[in-house]
């Protein structure tokens, strides 16, 4: 954990090291996932089947490709009843936030005459990506299913590696709660692939979303434009900026819940009162080594941890802007007023009772939100990821007569008279010569 001060006459240069610091990995997979793409693009099912027994030790043919709806309705049955509870919480409210993201059509007839407006529509087919092992969150199914269903897509295929054959019954309850319609086991750049090329047994889909390892986030970078993606995901971060009038303990715990993701995780504090910042830092090491996480909190603590102290909680929020994060507490009475300058965040968690966490499962707002910084253009998943739209415009007679001799114009000048001639050739008057 590195501390800094705004008084520090080296801050700005430390800070801009802090912003800069990529934490995502640095593995060269870009050469690997291409082979791979490569292979599962030529070969199909063969090659899928081959990178699963090498990578996830498990021969498809024999542990099969698919997992039926019977089990995930099983795992759903099966659950304790507390946590079933908890799943249909979320479920509810995920669904609840995201209905009210449906987007409007629009059709109007402006003063020219000329009819024009959009009409979104649903992709058809959506594959969601949900990582196996220490990733594999039933949370992120729900998040990842839900606004795809919202959307209206009609085939939602869920992708999840499970590694020596090993499926876990949370994530398939929670597929079953997101209305998922088919799920593949398999993982990693051989799965984007799959879904993204199609093969004899998984046919394509038109948008991949969903986070996953290096190799995940590369082969959807590079399946860009052959399949549409959601984002591409790095490691999870929160910045919280809180007063001192806060309990050390709960700013510690806010920090903590996210560097437990992984080592590559990152919290940042700033605050104007140097005390609290020592209190939490003490309240941080405390708290570390009682979590179950410990190896994994402390690793991304030590390595990426910042607590930052300002002259003004004022002055915290360029910083904090400049960071971009994926998530930002404002942990004071009035967060309003701060929150009335962040420009920058993928998420934004108001006041000392709203802890990230509970956006990460029970909120309603969606947790697959832009990371390293991309919260500058891009903003958490929602339901228009799932959606394109059409714009679409109608003209008559005299609508065209009004407007097309602009667009004779221009056609004109940019050396295109098919395009010119179209537009004229319905219009009265002089028509000009076609010299052939
Ligand atoms: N905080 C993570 C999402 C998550 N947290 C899932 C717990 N489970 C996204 O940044
Ligand atoms: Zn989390």
């Amino acid at each position: 954990m590195i501390r800094l001060s705004t008084s520090d006459p080296g801050f700005a240069r430390d800070f801009e090291a802090l912003v800069n610091a990529r934490r995502e990995t640095d593995a060269d997979v870009a050469r690997d996932v291409r082979t791979i793409i490569a292979s599962v693009r030529d070969e199909g099912d063969a090659a899928v089947r081959a990178f699963t027994e090498k990578f996830d030790r498990h021969d498809l043919s024999e542990t099969g490709w698919r997992i039926e709806r019977a089990e995930c309705v099983a795992a759903l049955d099966g659950l304790a009843p507390d946590l079933r509870a908890a799943l249909d919480l979320a479920a509810q409210r995920i669904a609840a936030y995201h209905q009210k993201q449906r987007p409007a059509d629009s059709d109007n007839t402006d003063d020219a005459g000329v009819r024009t407006g959009a009409r979104w529509r649903p992709v058809d087919a959506a594959g969601v990506y949900v990582p196996g092992g220490r990733a594999a969150y039933p949370s992120s199914v729900l998040m990842n299913a839900i606004p795809a269903k919202v959307a209206g897509v009609e085939r939602l295929v869920m992708v999840t590696p499970t590694p020596d054959g090993v499926i876990n019954p949370l994530v398939l309850a929670a597929a079953e709660l997101g209305g998922v319609d088919e799920i593949w086991r398999i993982g990693g750049a051989q799965a984007i692939a799959a879904l993204a090329y199609g093969t004899d047994r998984v046919k394509p889909v038109d948008v991949v979303t969903g986070p996953g390892n290096a190799w995940v986030a590369e082969a959807k970078r590079q399946l860009y434009g052959v399949v549409g993606i959601d984002m591409v995901a790095g490691p999870s971060e929160i910045v919280v900026v809180a007063d001192g009038e806060n309990d050390p303990d709960w700013i510690a715990a806010d920090l903590l819940s996210q560097s437990e993701h992984d080592p590559t995780s990152q919290s940042i504090l700033f605050t104007d009162d140097a005390a609290f910042a020592i209190a939490v830092a003490e309240a941080v090491d405390l708290q570390i080594g009682a979590l179950a996480t410990a190896h994994v909190a402390r690793a991304a603590w030590d390595a990426n941890g910042a607590i930052i102290v300002t002259a003004s909680l004022d002055e915290a929020m360029p910083l904090v802007n400049r960071l971009a994060p994926e998530h930002l507490e404002l942990a004071v009475d009035d967060p309003q007023a701060l929150f009335d300058r962040v420009r920058h965040a993928g998420s934004a968690f108001l006041g000392r009772h709203t802890p990230e966490a509970i956006g990460d499962y029970v909120a309603g707002p969606n947790h697959v939100l832009p990371t390293g910084r991309r919260a500058r253009f891009s903003s958490g998943l929602s339901v228009l990821d799932f959606m394109k739209r059409t714009s679409f415009l109608a003209l008559d007679p005299a609508s065209l007569a009004r407007i097309g001799p602009a667009a004779i114009a221009l056609a004109t000048a940019e050396g295109l008279p098919a395009h010119a001639r179209s537009v004229s050739i319905r219009l009265s008057g002089d028509q000009p010569e076609l010299k052939l």
